[in-house]
């Protein structure tokens, strides 16, 4: 092949080498009080943010630095009465924020602060006839990230059962793309971070034999550019995020050796910030907790040392999920 293919720009003389205790600084400024209020407190993305943050913590095996109590703080303001949580206090409730919750929770081992059946009876009422889930509370955003999240949620609560899960299994499958890949609802284009959620529903529901999986795991190949980088679709730039969606979706399906491994570590280590520490969506670019969450756990993915292995559904740490973790070996 040689098709001119957009592509990101590696620098001459990029880093080479993981800097985790640049990273693990970088994260913990934002466990500080001032900062937390800055980012954290004043985005919409707070208990988002939190799991990004600790889950990168748990992955440099630094989550004994984390200000426990600040934390736990932060996500019993942002639960409310309907067994939700929202984005932080205040907020209304949401699917995202409270699969973050209690992936936090998780980390944090005290699940014990979380009210199982209020959860549950949140989870349960945002799905639909058709089986797919709104985010939300009457809002029609049926959107497969949020069916994941749904059943994320609930597997992490051994609670799977209190949903229609053939439902939602159906409906992901109608979301299914003769490309291989799949998209936010039915018949729409498919993206890389829906596939990554799609791929984990049926994982998590054991699932994945209705699926065609070379067809899929070719779509998801073919996102690496020659830069070693991984996009979300055709014609759009790498960006190290992508080393998650992607290449998650391809371990679940045991078909993370269809990448290149090699240039795709040295995309991702392009991106770190030997300066301010963290990593960016690409080299050169300012760096934040999210890119730095999916970089790490991309680069533990792909077996690099001095960080803990990841489980490639639940985007956490095989030693924090225990007998919940779904890791399967990397095939070679
Ligand atoms: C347990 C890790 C974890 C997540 C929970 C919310 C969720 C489940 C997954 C999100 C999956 C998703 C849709 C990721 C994509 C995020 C992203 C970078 C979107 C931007 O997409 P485009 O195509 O832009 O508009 P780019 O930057 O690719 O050109
Ligand atoms: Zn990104």
């Amino acid at each position: 092949w040689n098709i001119a293919r957009r592509d990101a720009v590696m620098p001459v003389g990029a880093l080479t080498e993981l800097l985790p205790e640049k990273h693990a600084d970088f994260i913990l400024k934002y466990g500080k009080t001032e900062n937390l209020y800055e980012y954290v407190m004043s985005e919409h993305l707070r208990i988002s943010g939190l799991y990004w943050c600790l889950t990168s913590l748990d992955l440099l095996d630094k989550l004994e630095s984390a200000d426990m109590d600040l934390i736990i703080d932060v996500i019993n303001g942002a639960k409310n009465p309907d067994g939700g949580y929202g984005a932080s206090k205040g907020h209304v409730s949401h699917i995202l924020h409270t699969l973050c919750a209690v992936q936090c929770l998780t980390t944090l081992k005290r699940q014990d602060l979380i009210d199982v059946d209020a959860v549950v009876g949140f989870v349960k009422g945002l799905q639909q006839a058709d089986g797919s889930f709104y985010g939300l509370n009457e809002e029609a955003d049926n959107d497969t990230r949020f069916s994941f999240c749904a059943v994320a949620t609930l597997y992490l609560l051994k609670k799977l059962e209190e949903i229609d899960v053939e439902g939602v299994v159906n409906y992901v499958m109608q979301c299914y793309n003769f490309d291989g890949g799949f998209g936010t609802y039915p018949k729409s284009e498919s993206h890389a971070g829906q596939i990554y959620c799609c791929i984990g529903t049926l994982a998590t529901t054991n699932n994945l034999e209705r699926i065609d999986i070379n067809r899929t795991a070719r779509w998801l190949a073919e996102r690496q550019c020659p830069s070693g980088g991984l996009c979300g679709r055709p014609e759009k730039l790498p960006d190290v995020c992508y080393s998650w969606w992607v290449l998650a979706s391809l371990a679940i399906i045991g078909k993370q050796h269809w990448i290149d491994k090699e240039t795709l570590v040295k995309f991702i280590l392009a991106s770190q910030d030997d300066e301010l520490g963290g990593i960016a969506d690409r080299p050169e670019d300012e760096t934040d907790p999210f890119h730095t969450v999916f970089g790490l756990a991309g680069l533990s993915l792909l077996g690099y040392e001095g960080l803990q292995p990841i489980d490639p559904v639940f985007c956490m740490t095989t030693r924090t999920l225990g007998d919940l973790s779904f890791a399967t070996k990397p095939p070679e």
